[in-house]
């Protein structure tokens, strides 16, 4: 991994000029998506079955699921893999739960009052790669806070198996089983995405409200075409951590870290900010120990050696600092000797993972926090997926007739310096005399 020196002042131009992530283009993929979709749209059913054939390269004798097909890769499963699949469901829901809006009525006045509630979307589509990543762990984390949410319907798509006669990923099968959604297609790709967004009437997909999910470029570009027809999470790109730490930390645990990140994706970007040369080069030498021994040592190390993969070295702790809020990763590890301290100075940042004991993999998996996290810079701004995702926040307006005579007055002010008569009207024709 290359070492780069960061001299302040640390602005947002210098950090991108440095270190950039990789690029990744969705608009070029449109292209592409833009007629897959068309042909779901007006052929259906036809279109699905030609897609599939061109690209999982297996026609599913089913589109839909059985409720047999659920059971039996429930029965089959691994049980130390079905025991951390429920240990993960229930940390998310505790935590999802935890996270749930309220809800609020202020009293503006006699007879007065505005609310708010929460109400949930209806249906969710939540799409499932199938490709060379299988996460059952995502289908949790999107379909749990879905359920917490209380969305009525949910329903799983991911891309049919030739190696499983059609159907899918038995772990995807068993995670859906386990979560209790039983709405499951072998359904792939951006024909996927359409398929959710317009429905299926051959094999009753209804039309869904929403479409949550990663998958690879062909569906954030078939998401990003059909924004607007349907609600989507944000458009995620290739995972990033970005690692803070001082001369107190364990290069070890650091360089095991970056590594796991490093091990989704070649353009996944991978990022070690300190103020310790020592350590730098500590963890230099860390990471040629242990890639080598790694299974996906190919992808690493293709991640680790990108342009969007680096150790920055600052002159102080302060820049450091400075750096990781303009880079706004979406994840942050923070290992230093005061690391409340530290956070306290954080604000960009989809999950921050705090000291040696909390690294990223336990928020991908078992902590029962989301994965679902802002990527590119999107920190600054949003989010990342949780039970909000699928939550809309409606306020409701309660005044009586003492309520509404208080305020007209100014009401009619506003609407005649809007030139909107009409408006003032409505409220103090009330209150007149009928003539
Ligand atoms: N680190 C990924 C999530 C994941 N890791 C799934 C393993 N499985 C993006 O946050
Ligand atoms: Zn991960």
């Amino acid at each position: 991994m290359r070492i780069v020196e960061l001299e302040g002042p640390i602005t947002q131009e210098l950090v991108r000029e440095k270190l950039p992530r990789a690029s990744v283009s969705v608009s070029a993929a449109l292209e592409s998506v833009l007629p897959l979709i068309h042909e779901v749209q007006t052929e259906s059913l036809v279109a699905l079955k030609r897609h599939a054939q061109a690209f999982d390269g297996v026609i599913p004798e089913s589109f839909r699921v059985s409720e047999a097909q659920l059971s039996d890769a429930l029965n089959a499963i691994d049980p130390a893999l079905k025991t951390a699949i429920e240990t993960a469901i229930e940390r998310v829901r505790k935590v999802s739960e935890a996270a749930l809006p309220e809800g609020f009525e202020v009293e503006l006045g006699q007879g007065a009052k505005v609310a708010q509630r929460y109400v949930p979307v209806d249906s969710v589509g939540l799409y499932v790669p199938g490709g060379k990543a299988v996460y059952p762990s995502s289908v949790i984390m999107n379909a749990v806070a879905a359920q917490v949410a209380r969305v009525p319907r949910i329903a799983i798509a991911s891309p049919a198996q030739k190696d499983f006669d059609g159907s899918l990923h038995p772990s995807i099968l068993a995670t859906a089983a386990l979560l209790g959604v039983t709405e499951v297609y072998a359904i792939g790709g951006a024909s996927a995405v359409a398929a959710f967004a317009y429905g299926v009437p051959e094999i009753d997909l209804k039309p869904v409200r929403m479409v949550t999910g990663p998958g690879n470029i062909y569906v954030a570009a078939a998401k990003r075409a059909l924004r607007g027809k349907i609600g989507i999470d944000s458009e995620a790109g290739p995972t990033e951590i970005l690692i803070l730490a001082d001369s107190s930390s364990s290069p070890r645990s650091i360089a095991a870290d970056l590594i796991s990140q490093a091990e989704h994706d070649e353009n996944a970007a991978v990022v070690l900010v300190t103020d310790s040369h020592q350590l730098a080069r500590a963890v230099q030498i860390e990471l040629e120990k242990q890639v080598p021994n790694l299974a996906n040592r190919e992808r690493i190390m293709a991640a680790l050696s990108g342009q969007q993969s680096a150790i920055a070295v600052v002159s102080n702790f302060a820049d450091a600092i400075s750096v990781a809020n303009e880079y706004a990763t979406e994840h942050l590890e923070i290992h230093t000797a005061n690391d409340e301290a530290v956070l306290a100075q954080i604000s960009n940042a989809g999950a921050i993972f705090m000291g040696e004991f909390s690294p990223v993999s336990l928020g991908d998996y078992i902590a029962g926090s989301n994965h679902v996290l802002p990527t590119s810079e999107q920190a600054k701004f949003g989010p990342g997926l949780g039970v909000h995702s699928f939550l809309r926040p409606q306020q409701v307006i309660r005044y009586d007739r003492g309520g509404l005579l208080e305020v007209t007055d100014q009401l009619v002010a506003f609407a005649n310096a809007e030139g909107l008569s009409a408006h003032g009207a409505a409220a103090s024709i009330r209150f007149a005399e009928e003539s």
